[in-house]
């Protein structure tokens, strides 16, 4: 069997470029929510992030930590840094299961619908002082999925808070469709590679503070991003990516997904397996 291809941090914008997609925010439209409230449908459709909401409880997240530390652990010493662990689901068991937690994915149901597919796990873990910032983008600009319904819960592994960087987003940016960035290095210290430019002319500012194990969602065209961590405290959040089954991935993509609610044609999502080991 090929091996699944990771989640390209920086991917080739030529690629992506080459696939047709339709680029455009779908609301949602679920009249009867099972986890979220039909308010919190409404705010959705409006702002394009919700958060926060509850998920693990101080002793589960504290395991998930403790768990995490050696993940990180063996990247630093296999010469890789703090936000290279990416497509973990894939490799560890553990992770796998975060993406398959049934509260998780009861609140990402409520927003894309029954046939659901976990495609993506990787962590941003910005060390104290590292300098790093996350420059102000758009997730779908990076993936070659089409329509635009992917969605990302950013569960908190650390405490977020302005001054260890936690997210920021641009609330109602995401009624913009595509919208022009410029390209950006790693010298110029962003962990990824476009910056959209004066991003307040797109939506409103809001800072997204979490507590270690709450999370929260944000769609694939709102315009977000981090500062850098100024405090002696680490700030580690794990990206979970989902999309509806019905999503089409091009470049191999779809060798990344997981069926984790309904159903799924295996013609368009063939479903990874859980790794065997945590
Ligand atoms: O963790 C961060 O600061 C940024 C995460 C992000 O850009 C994303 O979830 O797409």
């Amino acid at each position: 069997m090929q091996s699944p291809p990771d989640f390209d941090i920086t991917p080739d914008q030529e690629s992506i470029a080459t696939v047709a997609r339709d680029i455009r925010f779908f609301p949602t439209q679920n009249p009867n929510p099972r986890s979220l409230s039909p308010a919190s449908i409404d705010t959705w459709n409006k702002e394009g992030y919700l958060g926060p909401l509850d998920l693990y409880g101080r002793q589960s997240i504290d395991e998930i930590r403790a768990y995490f530390d050696v993940l990180l652990q063996e990247a630093l010493q296999a010469g890789q840094d703090s936000y290279s662990i990416s497509s973990a689901h894939l490799k560890h068991g553990r992770v796998w299961d975060i993406l398959n937690h049934p509260t998780l994915v009861s609140y990402v149901r409520d927003l894309l619908g029954e046939d659901v597919i976990g495609w993506g796990s990787h962590f941003f873990c910005k060390m104290p002082m590292d300098g790093k910032s996350v420059d102000w983008h758009q997730d779908c600009s990076y993936w070659p999925l089409t329509p635009t319904k992917a969605v990302t819960v950013w569960l908190a592994i650390d405490d977020a808070d302005k001054a260890n960087g936690c997210m920021e987003v641009y609330t109602g940016s995401h009624h913009h469709g595509l919208i022009d960035f410029e390209a950006s290095s790693a010298q110029s210290g962003n962990v990824l590679n476009q910056s959209v430019q004066k991003p307040e002319q797109y939506g409103q500012h809001k800072l997204t503070p979490l507590k270690a194990g709450q999370i929260s969602i944000h769609s694939d065209l709102l315009v977000h991003g981090s500062a850098p961590n100024h405090s002696n405290r680490r700030r580690c959040g794990l990206t979970l990516r989902y999309c509806p089954a019905s999503v089409l991935a091009y470049l191999g993509w779809n060798r990344k997904g997981v069926p984790v609610s309904g159903k799924a044609s295996p013609e368009l999502w063939p479903g990874a397996k859980r790794p065997v080991s945590d």
